[in-house]
């Protein structure tokens, strides 16, 4: 609400910021941040904590991997398009985004993907002869979607196909789909959520469920909803849903990590990094939810600071927050009330 100044006139530096484009900062920030701080781990099995909260809490800057380049081109597409997905158009971005920076530790496969599609061939054809044709399985779709569950009011419904349709241009495996479906799901329940209440961890996950096409992906969901219940360690996690690669362990694990302490931002991100397997993006994907449940004034200080290469960051996050969800399906949100 503005405030009226000695003159009469309103004094824009008493309106206070958008809600959602808080909750938008703080999902795009801190998985950038949960990014790189787990990128140094990516691929132990098991993470050093000393090591760990070491490099949480020390100077070098942060800098992110392939996860945050392919989530600030689904970003940028998407405010280009008004919200909408646009294949062709999206596989071109993503190629782009590939081609200007191949050495972020993006996944052999999508990287040749992405090598083929600059050299004029189609993603139809890319992404269905993936791995001698079975598609990716890996979570790079995941990794990239949460901008699609940033965008203000889109039904969950619509959500759902949205982030599936951005999947499908390099990962056709249907596993791969769901993981990306259940996390951009997963961060619009999160953005809606009311911070002055616990999240119900049986709503939260069925909200996600509904939307799934496959019994694996869902039974997972259904260990994860033991874990979180039972607030597990990171061990724990990994020991029951994996930690690997494969979009129908990292999406679960990240799930589990961010649903056993959704209030706490740096804790999520030291938890998801102990985890171990693919650190970086289980850390990115549940910084993405707790991101968006706690918002831009949960990102860790020094985080912040220390985190490079950020004007794309922030000037995404303004202009998805803005996004016309109206002109393609959807309604502007309340961050007032659950919407499960
Ligand atoms: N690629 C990595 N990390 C590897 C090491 C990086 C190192 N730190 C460095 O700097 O070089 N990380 C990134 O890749 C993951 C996302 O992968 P995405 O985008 O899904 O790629 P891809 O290639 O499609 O799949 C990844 C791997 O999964 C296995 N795989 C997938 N589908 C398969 C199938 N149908 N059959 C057999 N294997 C399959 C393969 O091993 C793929 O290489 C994120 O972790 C991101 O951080
Ligand atoms: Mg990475
Ligand atoms: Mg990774």
């Amino acid at each position: 609400m503005s405030r009226v100044t000695p003159t009469g006139g309103a004094d824009p530096s008493a309106v206070g910021p958008d809600p959602w484009l808080l909750r938008v900062r703080g999902a795009v920030l801190l998985a950038a941040c949960a990014d790189a701080l787990g990128a140094p781990f990516e691929g132990l099995a098991a993470v050093d904590v000393a090591a760990v909260d070491h490099l949480l809490e020390t100077p070098p800057p942060l800098r992110w991997t392939d996860d945050t380049a392919l989530t600030l081109a689904l970003a940028e597409h998407l405010v280009r398009r008004g919200g909408d997905v646009d294949q062709d158009e999206l596989a071109s971005a993503f190629a782009a985004e590939w081609a200007a920076g191949p050495d972020l530790g993006y996944g052999a496969g999508v990287a040749a993907q992405f090598a083929r599609i600059v050299a004029g061939e189609s993603w139809v054809a890319t992404s269905q002869e993936a791995f001698g044709g079975t598609g990716s399985y890996g979570n790079g779709a995941a990794m990239r979607v949460a901008p699609v569950g940033l965008l203000p009011g889109l039904p969950l419904a619509e959500v759902a196909r949205r982030a599936r349709r951005s999947a499908q241009i390099t990962h056709a495996h249907p596993l791969a789909q769901d993981g990306a479906v259940a996390q951009a799901v997963a961060v619009a329940v999160a953005a809606r959520s009311r911070q002055d209440t616990p999240i119900d961890t049986d709503l939260f996950l069925a909200a996600v469920a509904t939307r799934l096409r496959t019994p694996q992906f869902r039974s997972a969901l259904s260990i994860v909803r033991v874990l979180a219940r039972r607030r597990a360690t990171p061990g724990q996690i990994a020991e029951a849903v994996g930690n690997g690669v494969a979009a129908v362990e990292s999406v679960p694990a990240a799930l589990a990590v961010f649903l056993a302490d959704p209030q706490r931002p740096h804790d999520v991100v030291r938890s998801a990094i102990q985890v171990g397997g693919d650190t970086d993006t289980i850390a990115a994907m549940a910084a993405a939810m707790c991101g968006a449940r706690c918002g831009e004034q949960g990102l860790p200080v020094l985080w912040g600071l220390r985190l490079a290469d950020t004007r794309r960051l922030w000037q995404v996050s303004s202009a998805l927050a803005a996004v016309d969800s109206d002109r393609s399906g959807g309604r502007r949100p309340s961050t007032r009330t659950d919407q499960h």
